[in-house]
């Protein structure tokens, strides 16, 4: 079987902001589509995303954030070399790479090499008889991943109602993954009725969790903590916090505009050993800015050994950042976004690099989403252990949870255990 046909083009994500689709005919007249996300807290070391902004052809209506140029890239450049190919992954991904050489895909656009890697993955697997996930694990038993789930939004997800990004739950004792997504719909449910002191409960932020207003991130750790043991589900359900500490990371200082604290490098490090060590926190992610690689270091070496520190603008899916930070120490766990890579198979490579080297793997969505549900599959067949897809409010994110339920229901699957050290 080959590819007849690839045909690119723009449509929307969750925020309503233009993002790149691909749909690619086979020979056998199948049609295979794949759409890709787009963050909003961007780390500088990500994979280029193509916009148009200024360029003619950017559109008024769009805010300079049309894709046409990436998404006439595929179908002038990236079309024609791939024409009559047959479904070798790593071969087409490959070939990506000759269309365009530079690191990041910067001339044609990481959402362009992304969202043709995407379908071409899918339709390989068509072409396997195999869902994608097992197209990665075709034997065995599939691992469902531990989901981290977010409760409350802040940062730039919300308006900063809140100086960090996400206070999120695991739901870490579940024995399953259904179980796991019940007790968090009921801590997220129970968080929205009892918020209504907290601000305007029923608007959601960008990833479906509440943006609720808080004097400091201990306030809304108790919020969400309070919650949990009114379930009656503390001990287990742990919390998870995405600092995304490059968004207030200015002139060398983090400053937060809640309290309107600003701290230095070393000041930050007590504060956040502080958090982790008063409250049931069983993950951090970026609690120190993208280059601020000391502070990491040094935060690392006085953590508590159970927790996971992950890096997600740190490592920005990057093979290079990652040797870096294993060689430094700076974390024990990367986040795995694909449109920070910009390819299916050097992401997964990532992915693999960091299994190598005892570090946990969270692959995760972005805040700006689309209904496609191949994260799931992903993290599913790459064995990744965690998946982190926002809120369980959403369409883009319920198609996440829900293909992780489908696989669970219809598949020889096993449920992933918490992160351990
Ligand atoms: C993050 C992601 C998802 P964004 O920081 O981890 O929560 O946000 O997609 O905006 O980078
Ligand atoms: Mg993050």
């Amino acid at each position: 079987m080959n590819i007849k046909r690839i045909l690119g083009y723009q449509v929307l994500d969750s925020r309503g902001r233009p993002t790149v689709a691909v749909t690619l005919t086979l020979s056998d007249g199948s049609t295979h589509t794949a759409r890709v996300p787009s963050g909003a807290s961007t780390g500088a070391h990500e994979a280029h995303e193509l916009r148009d902004a200024g360029t003619p052809k950017a559109e008024e209506f769009f805010a300079g954030k049309s894709v046409y140029t990436a998404v006439a890239n595929i179908n002038s450049k990236i079309a024609p070399k791939l024409l009559g190919h047959s479904l070798n992954l790593a071969a087409i991904d490959g070939l990506l790479v000759e269309v365009d050489p530079t690191p990041g895909h910067q001339v044609i656009g990481a959402n362009a090499t992304l969202a043709t890697s995407l379908a071409v993955a899918k339709a390989a697997a068509h072409a396997s008889g195999k869902s994608l996930a097992r197209y990665f694990q075709p034997e065995g038993k599939l691992l469902i991943p531990m989901p981290m789930v977010n409760i409350l939004s802040g940062g730039a997800h919300a308006n900063r109602s809140l100086d960090i990004q996400d206070v999120l739950v695991i739901p870490h004792a579940a024995d399953n993954f259904a179980e796991a997504l019940s007790w968090i719909v009921a801590i997220r449910e129970r968080a929205a009725s009892d918020g209504k002191s907290h601000g305007v409960t029923h608007l959601v932020a960008d990833e479906g969790g509440l943006g609720l207003s808080f004097a400091s991130t201990d306030d809304a750790c108790e919020f969400v903590l309070a919650q949990i043991e009114l379930l009656g589900l503390s001990g287990k359900v742990s919390l998870a916090l995405d600092i995304a500490s490059t968004q207030f990371f200015t002139d060398n200082k983090y400053s937060l505009t809640t309290s309107g604290t600003t701290y230095s490098s070393d000041a930050f490090i007590d504060e956040m050993l502080n958090l982790v060590n008063t409250y049931p926190i069983t993950s951090i992610e970026d609690p120190f800015a993208e280059d601020d690689w000391a502070a990491w270091n040094a935060f690392s070496a006085q953590a508590p050994a159970k927790l996971q520190i992950l890096g997600d603008d740190l490592f920005t899916t990057n093979l290079h950042r990652l040797e870096k930070g294993i060689a430094e120490s700076s974390a024990n766990a990367i986040l795995i976004k694909a449109n920070q890579n910009g390819l299916v198979t050097s992401t997964q490579r990532v992915l693999a690099h960091a299994h190598a080297n005892d570090f946990a793997t969270v692959v995760s969505a972005r805040s700006g989403e689309t209904e496609d549900s191949w994260l799931a599959d992903l993290a599913t067949g790459w064995r990744a252990g965690q998946i982190k897809v926002g809120s369980t409010h959403g369409a883009e994110r319920t198609a996440k949870w829900n293909r992780l339920l489908e696989l669970e229901a219809t598949e020889e699957t096993e449920f992933a255990k918490p992160f351990s050290q």
